[in-house]
């Protein structure tokens, strides 16, 4: 069978696309640790969030910071417009120890991106985002809604800081 000169170049060069294509995303996966975010967070009835009634479920909890065993766990609502904590109150959390963040919202989706690291991710009503971040050093990092959510959008944003392990209070218990 006769395969055009035209068409064997086209060819090669798709086939040379698809392995460059594979290739930035195992890059990507292995290099900078670029991962999809799981369903391991569970679910949780957007209205039970919306209502506060954060007692009646197992895998959330009231929004704010706690100490646990072996890091630190940050549950955050978003919602039109601000982040709960991290809006009106900053984040705080100690470099060094593994940072786990719970996120949700009540309303639409969101997203919450801590600008100028890798941190990013979507906010799905009914669906909980958890991420686990080590911060190597101190700093403030702006949190960023990334998913238009509304009039409002532009300005929802929030801040993250960083602080000394030594300077970090333990959060609550
Ligand atoms: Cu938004």
């Amino acid at each position: 069978m006769h395969v055009h000169r035209f068409e064997r170049l086209w060819f090669g060069a798709s086939l040379v696309l698809v392995v460059a294509f594979i290739g930035t995303i195992i890059y990507g996966a292995v290099g900078p640790g670029i991962a999809m975010v799981d369903d391991s967070g569970g679910t949780v009835d957007p209205s039970v969030i919306a209502d506060g009634d954060y007692e009646s479920v197992d895998n959330f909890r009231e929004p704010g910071v706690y100490d646990t065993e072996d890091g630190v766990d940050v549950y955050v609502v978003a919602r039109q417009y601000l982040f709960q904590p991290g809006t009106s109150e900053a984040i705080r959390v100690p470099a060094g120890e593994p940072v786990t963040f719970h996120v949700t919202t009540p309303d639409v989706t969101h997203g919450f991106n801590l600008a100028g690291t890798n941190v990013n991710s979507m906010v799905i009503p009914g669906q909980i985002a958890e991420f686990t971040v080590t911060f190597d050093e101190t700093g403030k990092y702006g949190i960023v809604c990334h998913e238009y959510c509304g009039s409002g959008h532009h300005t929802m944003e929030g801040q993250v800081v960083v602080v000394e392990e030594s300077a970090f209070d333990g959060g609550e218990n």
